[in-house]
């Protein structure tokens, strides 16, 4: 392809310049490199033909088989709104402009109760294991950003979007945060850090926090919600500090645990207050409230809220919770009545349940108040029916719940993972078993305490549990047998310390029985570990992979295994994030055309042609693509 370009080129035909001319015409090395971009394409459809998708598994096809209709926003006249550049009115200007102080501030005095919309984050991790890919959100961000310009922000990142988007969609998460915030400049965006975890699942050294935030600040993101999953301040304090150095606006959060109504339990009002003193005597910008669990009632939010606001009228309070129990909308209009600045809701076709509450049950509980949000009801609807066709094509990765489930009350398992729990349960085989499961889950968190629950702490729980039912043991078993044990290496990590303190102490003879002569941390893991050395890593990366960005350098203190698998498949496959959802999960029909833009202007038409025989020497088989008119074949390994 090289020679035909060259010989094709208008400069070779004329036959000037023959010796400059290679070394002069870059577009022959881009085209090179795009016939190489979709060579990997192929690589990857072929395998895709053979073998089914790696990521959907066994589970099956999408439910969706059309093209996506986007939506038309309308003016106030019913004339459609001009879009042709990006939304520059929103909260953010104030963030840009201002900084995080002055929009503390101004959303203190704003009337209404600003609205997150978590769908680019927590919707779909709670709903679709974390699976919506880049392509599926820039294809509609720019209505967001006209839709949601009044809204408080964007939940977009972090979580476990990090993690999920190297690992399993081969994408890198922040070339997905450049392209929403080049998309969507108006909007505040937030994501979501787990302390002095990052966005990892453990604790790592304070350095590493630091230049997470730092890049995280620098490539577009504006609030960082801060959470420890044990409310172990000393924790906290460490990605606070981190955000707050980076120049971005920090919400300390205080994770919300159990039933605060109930005088028998562990977490009441008074904990809450000495927290929130915490989080604000670290100098917080916004107070977040996070309900992982969905069990915060209205009552409870309406004490809860009013305490904080009585005692703190200036700070901004920011509410989130899970509809799992199906009462998230009431909760959220009872923290609004309180004095909540902003709650959290997702577009319609994806909240309820393990989700967030309904934007559109929650703008209408609010609507023709003084708390109104702000938001056209229109806007909303019109975002809402694009994913309410998306949400279709991701439905491998349904966790089929049929209703809500009011036992959250007893079990308390987080809305992200009780979808999961379910998931795999089903995956085994043990639908039978859920039910032992949850009360599995419950005994668990007795025995080890009765602990905040939200990552990684709730998989402490979650692997207890299913170990306890695998085991055949119930509580009093696990205490009894708890010398000769094989725990789950999870739950050793949370008896060594590593997971930060937990509220109360830990639970004794268990942590003993349990650690045996392994060690005990009674301080911060961080302060035990050395920090991360960036300039060692990015020479060894470099020697490795070529190019190293600050970014890569962010993924790899993350994740070091995860990235360099993710590097790995890049150079094999190439970055797919721009091929449509659509064949990215599925095999194409035979004959079926489809279109890939690599680049602007760079346009694959693909059509699959034929799967071979299965070779009975090489466990191969060539599938034949049309590529832009011209048959091409790829060898794939069969390996089902
Ligand atoms: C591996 O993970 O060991 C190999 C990766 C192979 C990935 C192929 S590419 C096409 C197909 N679709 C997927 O999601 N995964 C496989
Ligand atoms: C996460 O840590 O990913 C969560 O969503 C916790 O709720
Ligand atoms: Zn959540």
């Amino acid at each position: 392809p090289f020679l035909l370009s060259l010989l094709a080129h208008p400069t070779f035909i004329e036959s000037k310049c023959w010796t400059t001319f290679i070394d002069d015409t870059p577009e022959l090395f881009q085209l090179l490199g795009s016939q190489n971009r979709a060579q990997k394409v192929l690589t990857y459809l072929g395998d895709l033909a053979v073998n089914g998708s790696q990521i959907a598994g066994q589970i099956g096809d999408s439910k969706f088989k059309g093209e996506v209709v986007l939506p038309e926003l309308k003016d106030a006249e019913g004339k459609p709104l001009d879009i042709s550049q990006p939304c520059t009115e929103g909260w953010r200007n104030i963030i840009v402009n201002e900084g995080p102080a002055a929009f503390a501030k101004a959303v203190r005095a704003n009337k209404g109760c600003l609205i997150m919309d978590t769908t680019w984050r927590d919707a779909h991790q709670s709903l679709l294991a974390t699976r919506v890919r880049t392509v599926d959100l820039l294809n509609i961000a720019r209505e967001t950003s006209y839709a949601y310009k009044n809204a408080w922000a964007l939940e977009c990142w972090g979580g476990a979007t990090f993690d999920v988007a190297m690992r399993f969609l081969h994408e890198d998460p922040w070339d997905r945060l450049k392209k929403m915030r080049a998309a969507v400049p108006n909007i505040p965006f937030q994501m979501l850090l787990r302390g002095a975890n990052g966005v990892a699942y453990s604790s790592l050294p304070d350095n590493a926090i630091t230049q997470f935030c730092e890049q995280a600040k620098k490539h577009g993101m504006d609030i960082f919600r801060v959470f420890d999953a044990l409310n172990d301040t000393d924790q906290l304090e460490v990605g606070v500090k981190a955000v707050i150095a980076a120049g971005g606006v920090a919400e300390g959060t205080v994770c919300f645990s159990g039933d605060m109504l109930n005088p028998a339990k562990k977490y009441n009002l008074e904990y809450y207050l000495k927290v929130v003193d915490k989080i604000v005597a670290m100098g917080a910008h916004i107070l977040g409230i996070k309900d992982m669990a969905g069990t915060l009632k209205p009552k409870a939010a309406r004490l809860l809220i009013g305490a904080v606001r009585e005692k703190y009228p200036d700070l901004p309070i920011h509410v989130h919770t899970h509809d799992s129990a199906g009462t998230g909308v009431a909760s959220m209009i009872a923290c609004a009545e309180s004095g909540a600045d902003a709650v959290d809701a997702a577009t319609d076709s994806m909240s309820g349940m393990t989700s967030q509450p309904s934007v559109g049950a929650i703008l209408a509980g609010l609507q023709d108040s003084p708390l109104d949000p702000g938001l056209d009801v229109h806007h909303i609807r019109a975002i809402d029916s694009y994913w309410a066709q998306v949400r279709l094509i991701y439905s491998p990765f349904e966790a089929h719940l049929t209703g809500p489930d009011p036992e959250v009350y007893e079990h308390e398992i987080p809305g992200g993972q009780l979808t999961n729990l379910i998931f795999q349960a089903s995956q085994l085989g043990l639908g039978q078993q859920w039910a032992e499961t949850k009360k599995a889950y419950e005994q668990a968190n007795d025995l080890l305490g009765d602990i905040v629950k939200v990552t990684p702490t709730s998989k402490v729980v979650g692997d207890l549990a299913q170990f306890m039912v695998s085991n055949k043991l119930d509580e009093q078993g696990v205490r009894d047998k708890a010398k000769e044990l094989d725990f789950p290496g999870s739950v050793l990590e949370f008896f060594e310390g590593l997971m930060g303190q937990p509220y109360g102490g830990f639970p004794e003879p268990l942590r003993s029985d349990a650690l045996r002569d392994r060690r005990k941390m009674d301080k911060r893991p961080g302060l035990y570990l050395e920090p991360f050395d960036f300039p060692k890593a990015k020479k060894e990366l470099t020697e490795k992979y070529g190019h190293i960005t600050d970014t890569d350098l962010a993924s790899y203190a993350m994740y070091p295994k995860v990235f360099e698998e993710y590097r790995k498949w890049i150079e094999q496959y190439g970055d797919l994030s721009v091929l449509p959802t659509k064949y990215f999960l599925n095999r194409p029909d035979v004959g079926e055309e489809f279109h890939v833009e690599l680049e602007k202007g760079k346009v694959l038409i693909l059509k699959l042609l034929a799967v071979g025989p299965l070779s009975e020497q090489t466990g191969q088989r060539e599938v034949f693509y049309e590529l832009n008119g011209e048959m091409r074949a790829v060898t794939v390994d069969d390996r089902k």
